[in-house]
């Protein structure tokens, strides 16, 4: 018997802004690949903002091939580039259409290709009633479903490379590595010896109170922050426009600007920290990963939407932990009132013990749910 060919899958990725569609996108893509034989095209609108994660890439072509996975320029809805093939599984990320003549070609397969709307990932229970649930085409023969990220089994879970976790205990093993590894960022050994803390935000983070409190407290602090985050606060601090490696200390703080470092390499900077601000939905999965303690900013949206998914994602993360909800809470503008941020700080210091433990545990949870490509394949099984 002949052996199957592997399946073709095809992700649509438009970057609305930053960097979390393609990150997530090119994640998938890699790990279909890498871990299930899958051929995999990402068609993705932005290539400058997929260059700041992944510097392989080329910025101009139309076409290249990165990491096994075939990566092609997404020019617009009616360019004339379209393959005549279409592929096994077709994904649309966070609803982004689908240029119409794929459609069109995809209408006229036999067998029909799979069809999935990744969404973006909430904490909220009405997830579970969705995931998975089909929506006919109007015109066309044709089916998408939708398939979502979550926290429960009821859900796609959450992306997860298998190697992962044994990548993660072998750089903690040795604490030489993550000397040797942010030794490379360019931090002397104070500044490794003291607490470290992670920091990537969106603009509105009140980060100049945060450095405020850090700055006026006991305990040594290195805040490690990408170049073009927080620059308001860290321009501030530093005194002048903040690029990669400029840093400055007042007090018991230290802020250190970072270059944008490929995404590996962010992994490994969320594990050599004590602790991770994190934001988006890639960053904050990755911290929850990481198995360190997170503070977490969501994406704005309209009419404070954003408050009622970090709520919900507090109640299952944390339902007990009071110094984390409230830290989180203040630092998203949640909670109404003037912020004391050394007494947050303080507070949520007091509890480390119980924010190690919890997220830990989290994170075992969180596998017991499976890999969202695992999970995804799956389900695209299903179907055919
Ligand atoms: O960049 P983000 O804010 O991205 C997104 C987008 O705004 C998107 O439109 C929105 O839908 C989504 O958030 C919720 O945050 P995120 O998701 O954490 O993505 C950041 C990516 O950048 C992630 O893959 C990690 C990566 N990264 C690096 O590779 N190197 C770095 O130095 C840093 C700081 C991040």
């Amino acid at each position: 018997m002949a052996p199957q060919s592997p399946p073709s899958l095809a992700i649509f990725c438009k970057v609305v802004d930053n960097y979390g569609d393609i990150g997530i996108c090119w994640r998938l893509a890699r790990q279909l690949y890498s871990e299930h034989g899958v051929v995999v095209t990402l068609w993705v609108d932005d290539l400058a903002s997929f260059r700041r994660i992944c510097p392989e890439v080329d910025a101009t072509a139309a076409t290249q091939t990165v990491a096994g996975v075939t990566v092609r320029h997404w020019r617009g809805q009616d360019d004339d580039y379209l393959p005549a093939e279409v592929a096994d599984i077709v994904i649309e990320f966070f609803a982004c259409d689908i240029p119409p003549r794929y459609i069109e070609a995809m209408a006229t397969c036999t067998p029909r290709p799979v069809w999935l709307n990744l969404e973006g990932l909430t904490a909220e229970e009405w997830v579970e009633g969705c995931h998975k649930l089909p929506s006919m085409h109007p015109r066309l023969k044709l089916t998408k479903h939708f398939f979502f990220p979550g926290f429960t089994s009821r859900t796609g879970g959450l992306l997860r490379e298998a190697g992962l976790e044994q990548q993660r205990l072998a750089f903690l093993a040795q604490p030489q590595h993550a000397r040797t590894f942010l030794h490379n960022l360019g931090l002397p050994d104070a500044e490794i010896d003291a607490c470290k803390v992670s920091l990537f935000c969106y603009p509105e983070a009140p980060v100049a109170a945060l450095f405020a409190a850090w700055q006026g407290g006991n305990e040594k602090l290195t805040c490690l922050v990408p170049e073009g985050v927080a620059t308001g606060a860290v321009d501030a601090f530093i005194g002048t426009t903040a690029h990669a490696g400029a840093v400055a200390t007042r007090g018991a703080l230290t802020v250190r600007v970072l270059p944008f470092v490929p995404q590996p390499d962010y992994d490994r900077l969320l594990w050599a920290c004590d602790l991770n601000f994190v934001r988006g939905e890639d960053s904050w999965v990755r911290a929850q990963w990481a198995g360190k303690p997170f503070v977490w900013h969501i994406y704005p949206q309209d009419e404070n939407l954003h408050h009622k998914k970090l709520r919900a994602f507090l109640a299952r993360y944390a339902p007990d932990i009071g110094s984390l909800q409230a830290l989180m809470l203040q630092w998203n503008g949640a909670t109404k009132g003037e912020a004391d941020w050394p007494a947050l700080w303080s507070a949520l210091q007091s509890e480390q013990a119980r924010i190690d433990a919890r997220s830990d545990a989290w994170q075992a949870e969180m596998s017991g749910n499976g890999d969202l490509a695992s999970n995804l394949l799956a389900f695209a099984a299903l179907l055919k």
